[in-house]
C-alpha cells in the first residue's frame, strides 16, 4: 500500500563547509561548483553530479559488468543471510533506506523479515522515488510504503513510528558510504545515528583487497566506467553551455593505497582551454579534475568509524573471498 503523499523535505540543511559535497543539487550549484572545480588546485568536484539521468543510466550498467564485484557480492551476501538478518531485524520492523536503492537489494529483506511494517525510502528525486514505490507496493500489498523526499545526508525528520511497529532499521547499500570523506561518513553516520535511535543500521561497505581487482571494477574492458567518468563533461556542455571536448579528457582510476582509496580523475590529454560561465579556464597537458574517491574499509576500520558516531558493531556477514562487507550496527538508544 503506498501510504498518503510524498513526505517532502527541503531546506533542512546544515550549512556547514564540510557538508558542500552532498547538498541537494540546486540550480545555479552546478554551475557554480564546476567553475571553481576548474580554478581550485587540486581540481576537484563532487561525485554528487555524475548522476543525471544518463550517469544514472550508466551507473545501473556499471553494477552489471563482470569487473563490478560489489553489486553482485553484496546481493550475494543478503541472499545468503537473509534469515539471520530477518532474526536481528524481528517482528514488525520498519525499513528506512537512505537513497531509493536497488529494488532487488531490499526485497531480499523483505522477504525474509516477519511482517514488516512499513519501509520509507528517502531520496533526493522524486520521480526516481513515485516510482520506485509504485513497483514495490504493487508486489507487496501489505505493506506500508511512504517514500520521503529529502536529501539523507542532511538533518531531516522521518514520520513517528507506527502503533505496534517494531525496531526501526536503516539500510545503506552499495559501499555508497565510501563516495563521503571520512569528515561527511561520520556525520551521515551521526544523523542516521539519530534518526534511527534504538533501531539498528544494516550497510554495505568495500574492503580494501588486491589493487588489481579495484583497478579492473573502475577500469572496465567495456569502457563503461569512463563513459560513467566522462559523462559529468558532458552534462556540463548540456545543461551549462561549456564546451568540453570529450576527445582530450582520458578516463584515469587508480588506487591510492596509503589513503584507502580509488580515485577517479578526468587528465587533459593536451594543452587547452574551456569556456564556462563566461570565464574561460587553462588545462595543460596532464592537469587532472579529480572526480570521486570510493574507500575501501576493513571490518574493523568500518566498526570503529561506526563505534565513533555512537553505533554499537553486531554481526559482520561477508561473501567468502572477503570482498565485501554488511554490518549490522545498533544504534544509540
Ligand atoms: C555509488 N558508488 C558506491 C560507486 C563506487 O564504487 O564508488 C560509484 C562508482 N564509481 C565508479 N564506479 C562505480
Amino acid at each position: 500500500m503506498l501510504s498518503g503523499d510524498l513526505l517532502v523535505q527541503m531546506d533542512a540543511g546544515l550549512d556547514t563547509p564540510a557538508n558542500d559535497q552532498a547538498r541537494p543539487v540546486q540550480a545555479g550549484g552546478f554551475e557554480r561548483d564546476m567553475a571553481r572545480a576548474l580554478a581550485v588546485r587540486p581540481r576537484a568536484i563532487s561525485p554528487k553530479y555524475f548522476y543525471d539521468a544518463q550517469g544514472s543510466r550508466l551507473f545501473d550498467q556499471i553494477c552489471e559488468l563482470p569487473e563490478y564485484y560489489p553489486t553482485r557480492t553484496e546481493l550475494g551476501i543478503l541472499r545468503d543471510n537473509a534469515q539471520q538478518v530477518a532474526r536481528q531485524m524481528g517482528p514488525r520492523a520498519e525499513i528506512v533506506e537512505f537513497g531509493a536503492g536497488s529494488l532487488l537489494k531490499v526485497r531480499l529483506l523483505l522477504d525474509a523479515m516477519d511482517r514488516p511494517s512499513r519501509y520509507l525510502p528517502i531520496d533526493i528525486s522524486g520521480d526516481h522515488l513515485t516510482a520506485s514505490a509504485e513497483d514495490l507496493s504493487r508486489d507487496y500489498p501489505g505493506l506500508q510504503v511512504k517514500p520521503v523526499v529529502a536529501d539523507y545526508t542532511q538533518r531531516m525528520l522521518l514520520p513517528a513510528a507506527l502503533p505496534g511497529s517494531g525496531q526501526r532499521v536503516g539500510f545503506f547499500p552499495g559501499s555508497t558510504i565510501g563516495n563521503f570523506t571520512p569528515d561527511e561518513a561520520l556525520q551521515f553516520l551521526r544523523g542516521a545515528g539519530q534518526l534511527l535511535r534504538g533501531g539498528a543500521l544494516l550497510l554495505g561497505a568495500d574492503l580494501i583487497k588486491e589493487p588489481a581487482l579495484l583497478h579492473a571494477a573502475y577500469n572496465d574492458s567495456q569502457g563503461v566506467t569512463a563513459r560513467f567518468n566522462l559523462n559529468l563533461l558532458a552534462r556540463a556542455n548540456r545543461e551549462l553551455g561549456a564546451d568540453f571536448d570529450l576527445s582530450q579528457f582520458a578516463h584515469s582510476a587508480f588506487y591510492n593505497a596509503p589513503l584507502q582509496r580509488i580515485e577517479m580523475h578526468l587528465v587533459s590529454r593536451c594543452r587547452q582551454s574551456i569556456a564556462l560561465a563566461g570565464e574561460s579556464f587553462e588545462l595543460a597537458q596532464g592537469d587532472s579534475i579529480h572526480t570521486e574517491n570510493s574507500h575501501k574499509f576493513t571490518v574493523d576500520s568500518l566498526r570503529a568509524l561506526a563505534a565513533r558516531a555512537g553505533f554499537k558493531p553486531g554481526p559482520v556477514w561477508t561473501d567468502p573471498q572477503g570482498l565485501f562487507s554488511v554490518h549490522w550496527l545498533h544504534a544509540p538508544t
